[in-house]
C-alpha cells in the first residue's frame, strides 16, 4: 500500500514520532497544506497499531469549554470530507449521540454543556427520557431499577467511523505526496544541543533534524524523558470489547458515565463497547477478566435482552491522561520539539484537527490559534482547561 523505504535518509526537515492517526495526519497536512515533504514518520510497530486501532471510534464536539468545543467542531467538519478526499470509504456514520443522565447533578452538567455548545453553534440539547426511548426503543429506561434515566444530552452530529481506515487514508495521502513512512523503526533517543533539537536516534540509525513532532499517546512520558522535561501525564489502561455481529438494531451512540458504559453498533453488526479507565497507573495493553464482567452487567441493565449474546474480542490501549482531561499540544521547553499528547480517552475524534494544527505549529514555530488553550504552560500558570465533565468515560 505504501512506498517501501529500505533506509532512512541522513536528514529530514521534520521527523514525526508515532505512526498513529495523529502522526500520519501531521505528515499529510505538512505536505498538503505547506508543501513540506522531506518528512519521516517513524513507527516502532505498524501504523494504526496503537490507540488509533484500539478505540471505540466515537466522534463528537459536545465539549464543555469554549476551547474544546471550537477545536473538536473543526475536527468534525474535517471528517465530513475525508472519504472523498482520500478516495477511501471511512464508513463515517452519523448516528446521534446520547450522554445519559441518571442523577440531578448529571442533568446539571448536561444543561451546562448544552448551553456552551449552543453558544458556539453546535447541535446539542437536553432531552427527556421519552426521546431516548423514541430513538432507542429497546432500552430499559429504569436500567434494571438501579439507575433510572432522567434525561440526556443529545448531540445529533455524533458519529462513528472505521478507525483503521482513518490511519490508512492519512498514511496513503502522506506517502503519495512524498513523505516517508518507516514502520518497525523505534526512536531510542533525541539529541538536544543548546536547548534545540538536532537529531533523533533510532533502531535504524541516526537522523539529523531541527523539527520533531511527538505523537505517541501512551508512550509520551518515555519520549519526554529523552528530551529532559516532564508533563503531568499519567498512563492508565483503557479497555474495550465487541459482541458477536447481530442484525442492525442500535442506531444511536449511548454513553453513561454513571453506568460506566458506552456502546454503538458497527457497520459489521458488532456492538462496540467500553467502560472506565482501569483505576491503576500502568503502561500495559493487557486486558482483564473483570472488565467484560463489569461491562456486561451494566449493558444488561440497559438491554436485558442481550443476556445470551457473546463477547468475541477484548483488548486494551494506553491512555495518556491529563489532570484537566484536555490535551497537551504545541511548543515545549525544547526548541523544535512539538508535542501532540494528553489524548487520553478522547483523541480519535481529534485526529484531523490535530494533524492540521500540529503541521501549522511546526511550520510557523508558534501555536496554531485553535490549540493555545492546550499548552503545556497552563499547568504552571494554573489556567487549566477543565473538560472532565465532557469526557464521556466515567473515571
Ligand atoms: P496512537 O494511535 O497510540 O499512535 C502512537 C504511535 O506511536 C503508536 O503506534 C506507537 O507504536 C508509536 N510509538 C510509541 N513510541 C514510539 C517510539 N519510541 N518510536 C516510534 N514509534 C513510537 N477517542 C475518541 O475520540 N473516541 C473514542 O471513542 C475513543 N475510544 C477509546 C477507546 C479505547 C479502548 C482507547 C484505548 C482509546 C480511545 N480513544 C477514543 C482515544 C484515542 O484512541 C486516542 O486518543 C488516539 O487514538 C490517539 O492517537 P495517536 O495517533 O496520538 O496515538
Ligand atoms: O471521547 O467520546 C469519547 C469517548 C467515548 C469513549 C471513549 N472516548
Amino acid at each position: 500500500m505504501f512506498t517501501a523505504h529500505d533506509k532512512l535518509k541522513p536528514s529530514y526537515d521534520v521527523v514525526i514520532i508515532g505512526g498513529g492517526g495523529h502522526g500520519l495526519a501531521s505528515a499529510y497536512y505538512l505536505a498538503r497544506d505547506h508543501g513540506i515533504t522531506n518528512v519521516a514518520v517513524l513507527e516502532k510497530g505498524y501504523i494504526g497499531g496503537g490507540n488509533t486501532g484500539r478505540n471505540t471510534t466515537i466522534i463528537r464536539s459536545n465539549y464543555l469549554t469554549p476551547e474544546g468545543v471550537k477545536f473538536y467542531d473543526k475536527s468534525v467538519q474535517l471528517y465530513q470530507d475525508l472519504s472523498t478526499e482520500f478516495d477511501l470509504n471511512l464508513f463515517y456514520s452519523t448516528r446521534g449521540h446520547f450522554t445519559l443522565a441518571h442523577t440531578d447533578s448529571a442533568m446539571r452538567t448536561m444543561r451546562w454543556r448544552a448551553e456552551v455548545n449552543k453558544h458556539y453553534g453546535i447541535a446539542s440539547e437536553v432531552v427527556g427520557p421519552e426521546e431516548v426511548k423514541r430513538q432507542t426503543p429497546q432500552i430499559d429506561l429504569s436500567c434494571g431499577g438501579h439507575a433510572p434515566i432522567q434525561g440526556a444530552l443529545y448531540h445529533a452530529p455524533g458519529a462513528v467511523a472505521r478507525h483503521d481506515a482513518v490511519a490508512w487514508g492519512y498514511g496513503r495521502g502522506a506517502d503519495m505526496r512524498g513523505a516517508e513512512i518507516h514502520q518497525q523503526t523505534a526512536v531510542t533517543g533525541i539529541e538536544v544541543k543548546g536547548g534545540k533539537v538536532v537529531g533523533v536516534h533510532t533502531t535504524k540509525g541516526f537522523i539529523s533534524t531541527n523539527k520533531v513532532i511527538c505523537a505517541v499517546a501512551g508512550f509520551t512520558p518515555r519520549i519526554t524523558d529523552m528530551v529532559g522535561f516532564k508533563t503531568p501525564i499519567f498512563v492508565h489502561p483503557l479497555q474495550a470489547m465487541v459482541s458477536e455481529p447481530m442484525k442492525p438494531w442500535l442506531d444511536t451512540i449511548l454513553v453513561s458515565g454513571s453506568l460506566h458504559i458506552y456502546v454503538s453498533q458497527s457497520a459489521r453488526g458488532e456492538l462496540v463497547m467500553g467502560a472506565s479507565l482501569d483505576p491503576y497507573e500502568v503502561q500495559s495493553t493487557r486486558s482483564t477478566l473483570d472488565f467484560p464482567e463489569g461491562l456486561a452487567a451494566h449493558l444488561l441493565d440497559m438491554f436485558p435482552f442481550l443476556s445470551h449474546s457473546k463477547v468475541v474480542r477484548q483488548w486494551a490501549g494506553m491512555a495518556d491522561m491529563t489532570p484537566d482531561f484536555a490535551p497537551i499540544m504545541g511548543m515545549t521547553p525544547v526548541e523544535g520539539f512539538y508535542l501532540d499528547s494528553g489524548w487520553g480517552t478522547w483523541g480519535f475524534k481529534a485526529t484531523p484537527v490535530c494533524g492540521k494544527t500540529m503541521a501549522w505549529t511546526a511550520v510557523n514555530d508558534k501555536p496554531h490559534e485553535l490549540i493555545t488553550g492546550f499548552s503545556l504552560d497552563r499547568f504552571r500558570n494554573y489556567s487549566l482547561t477543565g473538560e472532565k465533565g465532557a469526557a464521556s468515560v466515567g473515571h
